[in-house]
């Protein structure tokens, strides 16, 4: 039977038997689709995933699944348990999502440039057991940071460590290890990712039995967020895996492609549109790049013959403009995706001057809908929408303030309903009541147009979120950090246009009476003392006597109208 989480809003029996007999809903999880593939596909030594250091055939992957799941049972990690998962795109990450996706454990998806704030909310939000993160980036102190997280929520008994070397493996998945703890901190303890895939130290291993239900929460996402704190998408393994075998389909990945993952496999559209599970469903091999750079993945794409790739319109801009694109050979690729963030016409047609047709755009969103054009539209569809849904049940209304419908090719507000979109985020009943209407709605805060094909077009956006090239900031969340510091009495921070980014953030700070105002620099480094990803860090400051408001006396969000004058300080 499905294992019911709290604070998970079900899809009504109504419209799940509908999905269930429509044939959208499978019996498929994320285990079984690995195992289908080692199997079924008759291909087990086919190459799965390729990252910097390892290489997994389809094989090695299901094994590592299956040991990985029973290391994770023997440290006690039961069905329904939550895990937050803080790793960079690699080999280890998708090893760990389809171990934790076979025994129904519930990862949490933390983004490799998450932060202590962040990734402690994550823990202590969904009450998780276990922590796994890396110690092999470079640059940043993972595994501290776990240990930090760790001490301070007590619901976390074990930090798994990825890539460190196996320190004491005769304990390292005995649930009553020596505590890693010091003082008078929560006890947890430690263990290298390696020694909870040693079967001969799991000969404890019971309690794993194969166990995810496809009803069940199959992860939890993140939102982009417009709120103090972010938002948790409880997707099912039915419903995610939907999305991802029918984009797999609408993208034409088949056991020939190669996908190069440049952006956090992490990310709901690295994962799934169609993304790595995409990939792993039809049989494909995944090339896992720490970054998207040209030089590194112009040189991926050669070495690979890779066929897909997903960017975001930086990203994009700066492979159009690469001088390598003349000394590589690029010539395997088909399909080159861009989405996240707003693809402008001009950018479209720079990008199908350099790359030929291979153009898709993407719009999507963690919390269910996805889009995309296809093989075949027409150019201007190609250059001048964001494509058309996944489903021909995914329902999409277009409507003005009062939730009444506009007419074909007017702007108004997206919302969506259908059979991979969830019903209310984890654990956030007032939250919900806002993000989706009495029947069931998402309100994307997307403004779009619509075509008589049931093309969109994202022309705007009415939530209170920057979207920084693809990396979506909630300004009340940075607000309320910087009104923590001492100096700053109010805080605004908004978008503004940005060449590269589209769109950048602005702060706007109201010292406090009496104090001198603070500087970009101390801003800068108080908010990094947070602990908050870098990429929410406002873009540019600026010191204000008092925040304008509007006519009911709210402060005014208007995104500010023009770039950067001459002379105000910027990034440094
Ligand atoms: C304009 N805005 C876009 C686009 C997303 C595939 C692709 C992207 C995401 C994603 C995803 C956009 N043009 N092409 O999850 O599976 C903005 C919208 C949307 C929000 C969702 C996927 N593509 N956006 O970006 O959850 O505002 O998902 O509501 O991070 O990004 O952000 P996120």
């Amino acid at each position: 039977a499905p294992l019911l989480l709290d604070g998970v809003v079900p899809v009504p029996a109504e419209a799940a038997e509908r999905y269930r007999a429509a044939g959208y809903w499978t019996d498929q999880t994320l285990g079984s689709l690995v195992r289908d593939a080692a199997t079924a596909t008759a291909r087990p030594d086919a190459v799965a995933l390729v990252d910097a250091r390892r290489t997994l055939t389809y094989a090695d992957l299901d094994r590592a699944a299956d040991d990985l799941a029973h290391g994770f049972a023997a440290l006690g990690v039961r069905r329904g348990d939550r895990v937050v998962v803080h790793l960079p795109s690699s080999v280890e990450l998708v090893e760990v999502l389809v171990a934790l996706g076979r025994s129904g454990v519930v990862p949490v998806l933390a983004l490799p440039a998450h932060r202590r704030t962040e990734v402690e909310y994550f823990a202590a939000h969904t009450e998780a057991v276990v922590l796994v993160t890396t110690g092999a980036e470079p640059g940043f102190d993972h595994a501290g940071l776990a240990r930090e997280v760790a001490g301070a929520v007590a619901s976390v008994r074990h930090v798994v460590v990825a890539g460190a070397g196996s320190a004491s493996p005769a304990e390292a998945v005995d649930p009553r290890a020596v505590p890693a703890t010091p003082g008078d901190r929560a006890p947890f303890a430690e263990h290298a990712l390696d020694d909870l895939r040693r079967t001969d130290l799991t000969a404890a291993r019971g309690g794993f039995d194969d166990a995810a239900h496809p009803s069940d929460v199959v992860l939890l996402q993140l939102s982009g967020g417009t709120t103090g704190t972010p938002k948790l998408i409880p997707r099912t393994h039915a419903d995610y895996l939907y999305s991802v075998r029918e984009s797999a389909a609408i993208c034409g990945l088949g056991p020939g492609s190669v996908y190069l993952a440049t952006l956090p496999v992490a990310h709901n559209y690295a994962l799934t549109s169609p993304g790595v599970l995409g990939v792993l469903h039809a049989g494909g091999t995944v090339v896992l790049s720490p970054h998207g750079a040209p030089d590194a993945a112009f040189a991926l794409i050669e070495r690979h013959r890779v066929t897909h790739v997903a960017l975001v319109p930086p990203l994009a801009h700066v492979w159009a403009a690469s001088p390598l694109v003349a000394t590589h050979d690029l010539s395997s690729l088909r399909v080159l995706q861009v989405g996240g963030a707003k693809l402008g016409t001009s950018a479209a047609e720079r990008l199908l001057a350099v790359f030929g047709d291979t153009l898709q755009q993407v719009f999507g969103m963690a919390e269910g809908l996805v889009c995309y054009t296809r093989e075949g539209d027409p150019r201007d569809v190609v250059v001048g929408t964001q494509g058309r849904p996944i489903s021909p049940d995914d329902e999409v209304l277009v409507v003005d303030d009062d939730d009444l419908p506009v007419g074909t090719g007017e702007p108004g507000h997206l919302l969506t309903r259908g059979p991979y979109t969830i019903r209310g985020y984890y654990r956030a009943p007032e939250h919900d009541a806002r993000s989706f209407t009495a029947d069931g709605f998402y309100r994307t805060g997307d403004l779009v147009t619509r075509d008589a094909d049931g093309y969109l077009t994202v022309v705007g956006r009415a939530k209170e979120q920057i979207n920084r090239g693809g990396e979506k900031v909630a300004p009340a969340e940075v607000e309320n950090h910087l009104r923590a510091h001492p100096d700053v009495l109010d805080a605004s921070v908004v978008g503004e246009p940005d060449e590269y980014l589209g769109e950048r953030a602005l702060a706007r700070v109201v010292p406090r009476p009496g104090a001198a105002p603070p500087t970009a620099v101390v801003l800068r480094r108080f908010l990094r003392e947070r602990g908050i990803a870098a990429y929410k860090i406002p873009d540019r400051f600026e010191t204000v006597e008092a925040l304008a408001t509007t006519a009911v006396g709210k402060v005014d969000r208007t995104p500010a109208p023009a770039p950067a004058p001459a002379g105000t300080e910027t990034r440094t």
